[in-house]
């Protein structure tokens, strides 16, 4: 198949998905293009069935705000019609769903029929897509798609909650290539040595530091567990609370047993030298840096909210707790760190639960419904 993706090229676990997705149905022999404003981070090296398009958006004096919308269905209609897409698969909803309609009715004009996946991501829904800014778009454009998928049962209940959706949603699960993502033995992991060099335990933390991470939740998780158990907390990511996180980390004192390591392009190298992992998100839809850290057979504490529990099975691969409620979080953990019986238990479990999210489980349920969009003739054809 000829497959356009469309998705946000920087940090963030809507842009790894589609990277990932992308790069997966390459090796499977699709032709695959992405269609971003810049290349998106995780897809590097050189694969012959990847293609790559960027998207310009000139501007003018007069433009306050460039129309970066008008510029992607523009484009959209250009690949597509210049490589033959079979199908334009758009990860978030804002703006990628109301650009893939425009691009539509203008290559329907044409003859020329081009079928839309939408994959919902969560924040599309939860938290920009329901503001009323967007919703009249965010529920047309959502309905208008000829498939609709949400990374989990609770993503689609909350779609159908907020919006008025009148197809089917359908979940596809977040996926984790297993071969990428394991543990080290620390010993021989640069990192843990040069982070944790009297073998204390080290807490880990990845998003983009933005409020519904709750990120001062983690700094003071880690507070509580730092009293009782010698560790370090590495903080992965960037993003707007991170001077906020610095001061609060200053005024607490700790400096020296955190690090901010910024955005990481390598995580399994880091990942897999930890012991536990923290997300006490005010929301998750999934938690993609989660399962990631549960392949690399690192635990999760985290918040229940959300999909979070869909993932992070309460008292096998972690410890779920109400949003906010810090000391459970931190005797949680202290339970597990003190413990190395009871932690490698959970490490086993943590990564058998990731088993389930491996890319060849889920990648084909999305071939599956491209499969349903391309006319059985042309299926048979390629
Ligand atoms: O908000 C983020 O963390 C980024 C956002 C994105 O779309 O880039 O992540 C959402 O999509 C990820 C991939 O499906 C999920 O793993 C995250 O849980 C989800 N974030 C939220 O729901 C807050």
């Amino acid at each position: 198949m000829r497959i356009g993706i469309v998705c946000y090229p920087t940090y963030g676990g809507s842009g790894v998905v589609a990277t990932e997705l992308g790069k997966a149905l390459a090796d499977e022999g699709h032709q695959v293009h992405f269609i971003t404003y810049q290349q998106p981070v995780r897809l590097n090296g050189f694969n012959p069935n990847i293609f790559y398009h960027e998207v310009q958006v000139p501007s003018y004096p007069l433009f306050d705000y460039p129309p970066y919308e008008t510029a992607l269905s523009s484009t959209l209609v250009d690949v597509i019609m210049n490589h033959h897409l079979d199908l334009l698969h758009v990860h978030y909803a804002i703006p990628h769903a109301s650009t893939a309609y425009m691009a539509k009715q203008i290559l329907k004009k044409q003859g020329i029929h081009i079928p839309v996946v939408t994959t919902l991501h969560g924040t599309d829904i939860t938290l920009v897509g329901k503001d009323k800014t967007y919703a009249p778009v965010v529920t047309f454009s959502i309905n208008e798609s000829d498939i609709i998928t949400a990374v989990s049962q609770n993503l689609r209940e909350e779609t159908y909650k907020y919006f008025n959706i009148e197809k089917d949603i359908r979940v596809i699960y977040n996926f984790v290539d297993a071969n990428r993502f394991r543990r080290h033995n620390r010993s021989g992991c640069g990192c843990g040595k040069a982070i944790a060099p009297k073998g204390e335990k080290i807490l880990i933390h990845v998003s983009n530091f933005r409020p519904v991470k709750r990120v001062k939740d983690v700094v003071m998780i880690f507070k509580k567990v730092h009293e009782k158990i010698s560790s370090k907390l590495l903080l992965i990511g960037d993003g707007p609370d991170r001077p906020v996180i610095e001061s609060l980390c200053r005024s607490l004192g700790i400096c020296n047993d955190i690090r901010f390591i910024g955005k990481q392009d390598q995580l399994e190298d880091i990942l897999g030298c930890s012991d536990l992992f923290l997300l006490p998100s005010e929301y998750e839809s999934f938690g993609l840096a989660a399962l990631e850290a549960m392949a690399s057979e690192v635990p999760v504490i985290s918040s229940n909210a959300g999909g979070l529990p869909e993932i992070n099975i309460q008292g096998k691969t972690g410890f779920l707790s109400p949003v906010g409620d810090i000391d459970a979080m931190a005797d949680n953990a202290i339970m597990l760190l003190e413990d190395e019986n009871t932690l490698e238990q959970f490490r086993k479990q943590a990564y058998l639960q990731a088993q389930k999210f491996e890319l060849p489980k889920i990648v084909p349920q999305y071939e599956a419904l491209y499969r349903e969009l391309i006319p059985k003739k042309k299926v048979a054809n390629l």
